[in-house]
């Protein structure tokens, strides 16, 4: 029976009247939202039609995958509806979009795959997810119960598919299955409907058998509303302000923290604590306040170091953050020591980072926590603010005459014209870029900067950007080596729904960070060159448009070009391989972890120093 849909919730950002207002405060209300785009529900839907009702309702805007035999329905489903489909050219770039989309937005995203190579394709977008915390569902074909075990083409769940172990809930996926009946629809919409109101992340997998794609499904809507965990208990906001407010400390805000930025600066400027970032929190402080440090882990600064040793803050208050490898290098450094209060969402993060270390774990949404900590933050602490004593560092290069374009050359013109003369986002690669990026560029607001930390898959920004323009409605800039773009491009899926999204090809003829980071270590590199590719020819044939800048004096007018480009738009740089790039603990971390016991080699260009 056709049953008209009610959407009666409102999009949380949208902060009027809510329906429940005694829970106004602790309610994290699935993306539900009154749509402009109103569609007169689709008579005796499928499960496909429903399932995508419900995704919608859920707050989907994007999908982007690739079609098959074997999701051909619930293409077609999406394909008439109001979430945008976005097909592809690989699962993987889908994947990577539907990440940046859904951290541009804090929208869930759905990343569409046939059976067989569609999901093994999907598997390394599926773990960058995971490990980025994203909010992505994953639906692919499977193969008919009835067929399985019997040769069927691309067999793809079941007991006999070497594919199944992806069908499972686990490290990969908070949830996952094979949705064998249209019966367990509902249910499963209600897993997704509170998976998605999770702040950190949720990454699901669904299977569908085709006849459970095209049945008949009666239109339910998840009925799940979510109050969230980890408010912070005013009594521990009030025992750390005592603490923290008794001793000097430092600050180290993650990627958790990204929508507290204000309150992190406030805490900052009330006790006068210096505040360092891990590069996936860049912006979190306002890199040029006085109170900030610099970033810690790959693409550091010495800066951080050189202050933790001689102020000799007694202890850190980790917001956000595990403290990973590339955000910390487990530096001992690093650890003050009186040890942590590290503050997050997911207590198995507690002390493992530093686990020689006293750890204090509070689980609690970071917001709500520094909200505590503030309102209990003792009046008599006197800040303790003071200049950037690190300002008079910065000295502008000036273009050279000859020779091929500068890294640092290059990421100082990002700064002016990209960073500093917009709002778009910037988004560095697996790769040179990386430690680069994090290094050099200064973000003044959190939400500009991503980094995929945490599984640096290269391909990642190349096919991210896309995500990222399409989310936040504005140009994106991928900031990527030429073997990441060689590796994943969807430039030509760009030019195709006319994203704007911008690459700028570090363009070096060579894997730059595997040759600098062979050199560093002493040895020789080997197979580390490849023929130089031509990115603008390459861009023309995918349909885009781009321009070469192989002098540094051109480098500012093609990223103006590139900012006015009405399309996708490559800036092909040929630079100087001879820079090396801020990545020396990166090296020193894999020499430490059995790599090497050659000496290091190479010394970092850069004048600050890498961390
Ligand atoms: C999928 C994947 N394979 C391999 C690596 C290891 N890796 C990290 S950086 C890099 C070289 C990157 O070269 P390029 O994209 O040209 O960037 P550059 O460092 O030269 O700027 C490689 C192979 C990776 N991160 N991801």
């Amino acid at each position: 029976m056709l049953k008209p849909i009610r959407i009666d919730r409102q999009d949380p950002s949208d902060h009027g009247s809510h329906p429940k207002p005694e829970l106004r405060h602790s309610m994290v209300v699935p993306v539900g939202r009154r749509t402009a785009s109103w569609r007169v529900p689709v008579a005796n839907p499928t499960v496909s039609e429903s399932l995508v009702e419900a995704l919608h309702w859920l707050g989907v805007q994007h999908a982007f995958g690739i079609f098959g035999g074997g999701i051909a329905p619930f293409c077609q489903a999406v394909s008439n509806s109001s979430i945008r489909l976005i097909h592809t050219r690989h699962e993987a770039g889908a994947a990577f979009a539907a990440i940046e989309s859904s951290l541009a937005s804090g929208r869930p995203a759905v990343v569409i795959a046939t059976t067989g190579p569609g999901v093994s394709n999907m598997v390394t977008g599926m773990a960058a997810a995971r490990a980025e915390g994203a909010k992505v569902l994953f639906i692919s074909g499977t193969t008919a119960a009835a067929q399985r075990g019997r040769g069927a083409f691309q067999e793809t769940g079941g007991a006999f598919s070497s594919l199944s172990p992806l069908f499972v809930s686990g490290n990969l996926f908070h949830h996952a299955s094979v949705v064998d009946d249209p019966a367990e629809l509902d249910t499963t919409l209600a897993r997704l409907a509170s998976g998605f109101a999770r702040r950190q992340g949720f990454v699901a997998h669904l299977g569908l058998p085709l006849a459970v794609q095209t049945a008949r499904h009666e239109q339910s809507l998840p009925r799940v509303t979510t109050v969230a965990p980890g408010a912070c208990d005013p009594r521990v906001g009030a025992e750390c302000a005592e603490l923290l407010a008794s001793e000097p400390f430092v600050i180290w805000a993650g990627f958790g923290s990204r929508d507290a930025a204000d309150l992190v600066q406030s805490l900052a400027e009330l006790s006068g604590a210096h505040v360092m970032c891990t590069p996936r929190a860049k912006g979190v402080m306002p890199e040029r306040h006085p109170l900030y440090l610099g970033v810690t882990g790959l693409g550091g600064h010495a800066r951080v170091t050189d202050y933790l040793r001689h102020a000799r803050p007694t202890r850190a208050l980790v917001l956000g953050s595990r403290l990973g490898e590339m955000s910390s290098f487990w530096l001992p450094e690093l650890a003050p020591e009186s040890g942590f209060i590290q503050v997050d969402l997911e207590a198995e993060v507690f002390g493992t980072a530093y686990p020689e270390h006293a750890t204090v774990g509070i689980q609690a949404e970071i917001g709500s926590f520094l909200r505590e900590l503030l309102g209990a933050w003792p009046v008599q602490a006197a800040p303790r603010v003071e200049s950037d004593p690190f300002a008079s560092l910065e000295r502008p290069l000036a273009a050279r005459p000859d020779g091929a374009v500068r890294p640092s050359y290059l990421m100082q013109e990002i700064q002016r014209e990209i960073v500093d003369q917009s709002d778009a986002l910037v988004i560095t690669e697996a790769g040179n870029s990386f430690s680069l990026g994090s290094h050099l560029l200064h973000f003044p607001k959190s939400g500009r900067y991503r980094v995929s930390a945490g599984f640096g898959s290269m391909g990642h920004a190349t096919a991210g950007v896309l995500g990222a323009a399409l989310a936040t409605g504005k140009k994106a800039f991928a900031l990527v080596g030429d073997g990441a773009l060689l590796m994943l491009n969807e430039i030509n899926t760009a030019a195709n729904y006319g994203l704007g999204a911008v690459w700028i090809v570090l363009n070096d003829a060579r894997y730059g960070m595997i040759e600098q980071g062979m050199r560093s270590v002493g040895w020789a590199p080997f197979e580390t060159d490849f023929p130089r590719a031509d990115f603008v020819a390459i861009a023309r044939a995918m349909g885009a448009d781009g321009v070469r800048v192989d002098r540094e004096q051109d480098v500012a007018a093609a990223l103006q070009l590139g900012l006015a480009s009405l399309g996708p738009f490559v800036i092909d740089v040929i630079i100087d391989p001879s820079e090396i790039a801020p990545s020396g603990q990166r090296n020193q971390s894999l020499t430490k972890q059995g790599l090497s016991t050659v000496p290091p080699a190479a010394k970092s260009f850069f004048p600050e120093g890498d961390s």
